[in-house]
């Protein structure tokens, strides 16, 4: 268990242990970051901390080779000797008066322990225009590794489309929680956001309309290969999410012999669910979703095609289970596995498909069945979902969620049927109904995801809201540098 009374610092999410030893490290303006030599991925961390660090202390910050360089007052990053039990993601940290070494088995590694680097600065250290320092960190080790392999969220740009920057902006806010995820909500009623080249129409005709009438949009697959490549260099990996065979009207404006009637509906811009349905009987639907789903996996190095699955409440359950069974073979046959929202349990899952737990009312009782199950239960993790009565963007159908509502539970006990070891993790959805911009997503993310990447990687018996508020407070001014738009929660003892 975290000893809190040694912490080197509100580190977010907390740590596995922490041993401060009371002494100070500064950056110099003769400060630089030594890599392991030939490790290429290492340099690119490298370089990433250091333009970090060059903005705000205005130092020049040279990447070197060797990471036994000069101890004197410089970073070094490391995979040699990195403890193997670590795993994956794991580092250990090692701050004296004279140097700040980082070494971890793997570059994930070293990479989330980059972050805890950044948050054990002083708060202007993120910011984007020079500060007056001084630069110190205090002294101390740190070992940490994840509680869950997965800690994602997840980005609706189907209701409300947004811009390739928007999304590199929200993936850059994840990564500096130590996410690993980032699950994009690519098509719905409302818009389809991927351009298919064998089914052109879909992002010309699917992905001229949004939720309200604004002039949607979508990411050519050069776009989409932008954000993949943007994120693989933060160590999160992209889920891209086809919804089927409900949440499909966009597709269905776009190609109407995907549906059982053959003509073409008029575009959807408003806020129902559940009308829609690709027209199960028909096999040209299922060389339709062959087709979608060999181009996003073509462009999607992760393991993973999401598929969705929910509120197919115009699919009879006996289709419904036919579709989810064929279409789970697809994406195996396309050398991918199938996550499908809660609903997807009523069919045959195979043993490589993972449910995403999400439903208000309870799990499906097949739910059981599924190997693996990444938590997203509505009333606890939905980033959509209001603070308060009083928070002007968000739904409410599943209740409101404080940021203490929102950090107190626990993943493996969501479901008394699912046991930790087939909790794969936790993700914060957060949908775009009521979300236009990115300082709307800002407001509705934050403070409550910051939370969620804790409930993914820190061990439960260490986490309480009593302590951990006072550690979120500390990142107000963090998340000010940032330029973040977040809820100032009256539960968090802001200074
Ligand atoms: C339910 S959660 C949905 C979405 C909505 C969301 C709004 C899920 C799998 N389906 O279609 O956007 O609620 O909170």
């Amino acid at each position: 268990m975290q000893q809190h009374e040694d912490n080197m610092g509100p580190v977010i999410p907390l740590p596995l242990s922490t041993k401060a030893t009371g002494g100070i490290f500064s950056l110099a303006p003769g400060t630089n970051i030594y890599v392991e030599a030939g490790n290429e991925a290492l340099r690119a961390i490298g370089e990433y901390l250091a333009d970090k660090l060059r903005l705000s202390t205005g130092y020049a910050f040279k990447v070197l080779s060797g990471a036994d360089g000069p101890q004197n007052g410089n970073i070094h990053l490391t995979t040699l000797g990195g403890d193997p039990a670590l795993g994956d993601e794991g580092y250990e940290l090692t701050v004296t008066q004279q140097d700040v070494r980082l070494s971890a088995p793997r570059p994930a590694g070293v990479f989330r322990g980059i972050q805890t680097i950044r948050q054990l600065l002083p708060p202007g250290i993120d910011s984007s225009s020079t500060q007056p320092g001084p630069w110190t960190i205090p002294t101390g080790t740190i070992r940490d590794y994840p509680r869950f392999a997965w800690r994602g969220t997840m980005l609706d740009v189907a209701r409300h489309f947004f811009k390739v920057e928007d999304v590199k902006r929200y993936i850059d806010l994840a990564a500096y929680y130590k996410m690993n995820y980032f699950h994009m909500h690519l098509t719905d009623d409302q818009g389809w956001r991927i351009e298919i080249k064998s089914w052109p129409k879909l992002a010309e005709i699917g992905g001229r309309t949004a939720l309200g009438g604004g002039p949607g949009g979508y990411y050519t697959q050069e776009e989409y290969a932008e954000i993949v490549a943007y994120a693989q260099s933060r160590y999160i990996t992209i889920v891209p999410e086809i919804d089927i065979p409900g949440h499909t009207h966009a597709a269905l404006v776009a190609y109407p012999e995907l549906n059982c009637d053959g003509k073409a509906p008029t575009p959807y811009t408003g806020m129902e669910v559940g009308f829609s349905s690709l027209c199960i009987q028909n096999d040209e639907v299922y060389n339709f979703v062959n087709d979608v789903v060999k181009e996003l996996a073509a462009l999607t190095p992760g393991p993973y095609i999401h598929i969705g699955g929910d509120e197919a409440r115009a699919t009879k359950a006996e289709d419904y289970i036919h579709f989810i069974e064929r279409v789970q073979q697809i994406v195996q046959t396309n050398g991918k596995q199938a996550i499908g929202w809660d609903e997807i349990a009523q069919a045959k899952l195979l043993p490589t498909t993972i449910a995403q737990r999400w439903n208000r009312d309870g799990a499906h009782p097949n739910l059981e069945q599924a190997t693996k199950v990444i938590m997203s239960p509505a009333a606890k993790a939905y980033l959509d979902l209001k603070y308060t009565e009083l928070t002007p963007l968000g739904q409410n159908w599943a209740g409101y969620i404080e940021v203490p509502d929102g950090y107190q539970w626990d993943p493996a006990t969501v479901m008394p049927s699912v046991s930790e070891d087939r909790v794969l993790g936790v993700e914060a959805p957060l949908w775009s109904e009521t979300l236009e911009t990115m300082d709307d997503i800002e407001m509705m993310a934050f403070p409550r995801l910051p939370g969620y990447a804790e409930i993914g990687w820190s061990p439960q018996a260490s986490r309480s809201w009593d302590e951990y508020k006072v550690r979120l407070a500390a990142h107000g001014p963090r998340l000010s540098a940032l330029g973040v738009n977040f809820h100032p929660s009256p539960q968090v003892p802001w200074k």
